[in-house]
């Protein structure tokens, strides 16, 4: 069994967070490192370590984790500015938390997608 991660805590409200939403599949809360004025994560409850690993009964959880990032980048006022929406997939992917989350971030100029690493 996989080992549990801090979102599972953070889903259960046994972890602090600044959630922002939650329904019957997903949870959205703050990034605790934000790398942008709107840096949110959206993850789905059920606990999916990898995008290598998503089923097909994860089909809702995962199209709702876009329905709430349009919701949350409205609310936000950065739906018409723009915001980038990333998932990260194992070591090279710079996955650093395995229970698949979206980063939804935005609020400024975000720049070329990819830059190479300096290590
Ligand atoms: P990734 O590299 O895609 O696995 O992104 C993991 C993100 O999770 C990273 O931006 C920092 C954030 N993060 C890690 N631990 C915590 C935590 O305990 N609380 C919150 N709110 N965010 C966390």
């Amino acid at each position: 069994m996989t080992q549990e991660t801090i979102f599972a805590k953070i889903i259960r409200r046994e972890a602090p967070a600044d959630i922002v939403y939650q329904d019957d599949l997903v949870t959205a809360f703050r990034d605790i490192r934000p790398q942008a004025p709107v840096h949110i994560l959206i993850v789905p409850n059920r606990a999916i370590p990898t995008a290598n690993d998503v089923l097909p009964e994860d089909e809702p959880a995962l199209g709702r984790l876009f329905t709430v990032a349009a919701k949350l980048a409205r609310e936000a006022g950065i739906a018409e500015s723009g915001y980038r929406l990333l998932v990260n997939c194992n070591r090279d992917g710079g996955q650093e938390v395995y229970h698949l989350h979206m980063h939804l971030v935005g609020g400024r100029r975000l720049g070329p997608m990819l830059v190479r690493p300096t290590e």
